[in-house]
C-alpha cells in the first residue's frame, strides 16, 4: 500500500508505504497520517526558512499556521493564496548583470507564479542610495505588475536611466549623476518600501526577492556623507549629497515581517577581487559586505534568516552556475501556502 499527500496544485509532497508494517512502522505510519490530514498536502514540503541546504532525507517540522487574521489555515486542505513578488535589485554600476538577466529571465518567474495561482501580482523598486518603484505596471498607479512585459521594459529602463549614470532612483530620471560616492547601498529603505509600501493583497503568499553585491548603514548615518564627517555638501568626486539612511535592521525587519513576507536574498558570500571593487571610499570593511545577508550585522542576525528566507550565492548567479529566474522560481513554489515562521 502506498499512501500520498496530494496538495490542491497536484504536487506529490511525500510517498509512505506499509505493506508489511512493523510496529515502529506503524507508528510511523500513523504521524505520517496524522501530518496529512491536519497540514493537507502542504505538509512535506520541507520549510524554507533555513539557511542551509536543504536536505532531502531531512525530518520535516510542521508549520504553525495560526496567530495571523491574514492567514487563513481553517481547512488546511485548500490553500487558495494568491501570489505577490516584489523584487528589490541594487541598481548600482555593478549590477548590470542582473538587471540584464531578470530582463531576459522574468518570464520564467511569471510563468512559475502563474502555475501556482492566476493573476499574480509583481512589484520592482530600484536602489542605491535611495529608491523608487518602478511605475508601469499595470495596476495600483503602476507599481503592480501582472506580466513579464511590463517587467522587462522596467528593468531595462532602470538600467539605462539609473545604473549606467549613477544615478539614484529616488531622484528621478533628471536628478543628479555621478552620485555614489561611498560602496554601501541603501538596502534597508527600499526594502522597508516593498514592506510597507507595495499594494500586498490580503490572502497573498508574499515573497521579497533582493540582489545586492554590498552591504548597508543604518540611521543616524548618511550615504552621501563620502568621509562621514557629518556634512554632505562636497561637490568633488565622488560628489556628496543628502541621502540619509531612514530604517535599522531592526525596524525593517519589523515592517518585513508585519507585512508577513520572507525575504530570499542574492549577495557576494566574500568580496570581490580587487579589481573588481566599487571605487569609493566605504564605511565597513570589505570582509564585512557579507553583513545582514549571510553573516550578523552588529550582532544580530541577517535578514533572510530573520523573515524566513534564504541567501544564494550572487557571484554564483555572475558567473552563471546558478540561473536567476529558476532560483527565484524555486522559492516562490517553495513558499506558496507556506506561512512564514515569525
Ligand atoms: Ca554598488
Ligand atoms: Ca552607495
Ligand atoms: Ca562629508
Amino acid at each position: 500500500m502506498t499512501r500520498a499527500c496530494v496538495d490542491p496544485h497536484g504536487k506529490l509532497g511525500f510517498l509512505v508505504y506499509a505493506r508489511c508494517m512493523k510496529p515502529g512502522h506503524f507508528f510511523l505510519l500513523v504521524l505520517s497520517l496524522a501530518a496529512c490530514t491536519e497540514r493537507g498536502g502542504d505538509s512535506f514540503r520541507p520549510p524554507v526558512g533555513d539557511a542551509g541546504s536543504f536536505d532531502a532525507g531531512q525530518t520535516v517540522t510542521p508549520h504553525d499556521a495560526g496567530g495571523y487574521p491574514d492567514v487563513q489555515r481553517i481547512d488546511a486542505g485548500v490553500c487558495t493564496d494568491s501570489v505577490d513578488v516584489v523584487f528589490v535589485i541594487d541598481v548600482s554600476s555593478s549590477m548590470n548583470f542582473v538587471l540584464e538577466q531578470l530582463e531576459d529571465d522574468v518570464g520564467m518567474v511569471v510563468d512559475a507564479a502563474t502555475e501556482l495561482a492566476p493573476d499574480p501580482h509583481f512589484g520592482f523598486i530600484g536602489y542605491v542610495d535611495n529608491h523608487a518603484f518602478a511605475t508601469n505596471g499595470a495596476l495600483e498607479g503602476g507599481r503592480v505588475h501582472t506580466q513579464a512585459s511590463t517587467l522587462q521594459s522596467a528593468f531595462r529602463q532602470f538600467l539605462t536611466t539609473y545604473t549606467n549614470p549613477n544615478r539614484n532612483p529616488g531622484d528621478g530620471p533628471g536628478g543628479p549623476t555621478t552620485q555614489n560616492p561611498i560602496c554601501e547601498e541603501n538596502a534597508l529603505d527600499a526594502l522597508h518600501a516593498a514592506a510597507a509600501e507595495f499594494p500586498w493583497r490580503p490572502n497573498a503568499t508574499r515573497v521579497i526577492i533582493i540582489a545586492t553585491d554590498d552591504t548597508f548603514i543604518e540611521p543616524t548615518d548618511n550615504y552621501g556623507d563620502r568621509d562621514h564627517d557629518g556634512d554632505w555638501t562636497s561637490t568633488d568626486y565622488p560628489r556628496e549629497g543628502n541621502y540619509p539612511a531612514l530604517h535599522s535592521m531592526a525596524q525593517t525587519i519589523a515592517a518585513v515581517r508585519a507585512a508577513r513576507a520572507r525575504v530570499f536574498s542574492f549577495t557576494r558570500l566574500s568580496p570581490p577581487g580587487f579589481l573588481s571593487r566599487c571605487g569609493t571610499d566605504r564605511r565597513l570593511e570589505w570582509s564585512q559586505i557579507t553583513n545582514g545577508w549571510s553573516a550578523p550585522y552588529n550582532g544580530a542576525a541577517p535578514i533572510p534568516d530573520s523573515t524566513d528566507g534564504r541567501n544564494f550565492d550572487l557571484a554564483m548567479v555572475q558567473s552563471g552556475s546558478l540561473s536567476l529566474a529558476a532560483t527565484i522560481s524555486d522559492v516562490v513554489v517553495e513558499s506558496y501556502c507556506q506561512p512564514p515562521l515569525f
